[in-house]
């Protein structure tokens, strides 16, 4: 039989969405899994939620899908410690990645759950967005910066989300962005800066905007191993 896997030939384009457009508000919680072995099989689209423990991860996935209770919130940092999925349409999902940069938590569980994150980053194929939350006080940490360099160097798009924004008078909030700016376009690599509030939905639709888009193109597929394979369309009709 020929060799069908990992040849660019074998590639197919998948069909476009038969309904193309994403509605984040669809969101429903598929499963956590510990680690990638678990997870729904590597196809279609995902678009991962990445950052610091505390940053506001579960609650931006909460206001931008417009639901309260669908990703876990908690004043305790370190609180997801899964790899947390979220299927938007077929073959479609939202990721909430473990936070990272937490002290104050035993050193097994913190390498466990660190793993779990490389691997996912490193190996996910379907993974074509990466949305990097920062508390606005607190941006481009060493581990943040590691981050958003790899996924520069990765050809991964970055929309870096400047959380907890209503934290900040107007003026001080508009010149953290800007300083955020300037430190990233420095990569010249594809990355968005915004500004947000999962309390005040500052900057929702435009993330919305980013994440719909990334979700919205076409994917790449493996064929299965039968599928328009001659030699086995021979096997059954001789
Ligand atoms: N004022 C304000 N507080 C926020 C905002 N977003 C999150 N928080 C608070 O920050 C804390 C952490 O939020 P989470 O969404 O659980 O953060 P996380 O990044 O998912 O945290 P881990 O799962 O521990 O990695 C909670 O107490 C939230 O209520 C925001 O936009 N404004
Ligand atoms: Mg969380």
């Amino acid at each position: 039989m020929k060799e069908k896997r990992y040849n660019s030939e074998n590639f197919k384009r998948e069909k476009p969405l038969s309904s193309s457009k994403i509605h984040l508000s669809k969101a429903a919680f598929t499963l956590s899994a510990p680690d990638i072995r678990r997870l729904p099989a590597d196809a279609g689209i995902e678009v991962a939620f990445a950052g610091r423990s505390n940053a506001g991860k579960s609650s931006a996935l909460n206001t931008l899908t417009n639901q309260r209770g669908l990703a876990r919130i908690s004043k305790t940092p370190g609180r997801t410690q899964l790899i947390n999925v979220f299927e938007v349409a077929e073959n479609r999902r939202l990721i909430d990645l473990p936070g990272y940069g937490f002290a104050q938590v035993p050193l097994a569980m913190k390498k466990k759950w660190q793993k779990a994150l490389g691997e996912y980053l490193e190996k996910r194929q379907c993974l074509k967005g990466l949305v990097i939350l920062m508390d606005i006080r607190h941006p481009l940490k060493d581990l943040d910066m590691d981050l958003i360099q790899w996924a520069a160097d990765s050809d991964l798009p970055v929309l870096a989300l400047l959380t907890k924004c209503d934290k900040l008078s107007q003026g001080k909030r508009s010149s953290e962005v800007l300083a955020v700016k300037k430190v990233l376009e420095s990569l010249n690599a594809d990355i968005k800066v915004q500004a947000f509030s999962s309390l005040k939905y500052t900057g929702k639709e435009q993330a919305d905007g980013v994440i719909c888009e990334w979700l919205e193109q076409e994917a790449e597929e493996y064929l299965l191993p039968d599928e328009n394979d001659s030699d086995d369309v021979d096997e059954f009709t001789k």
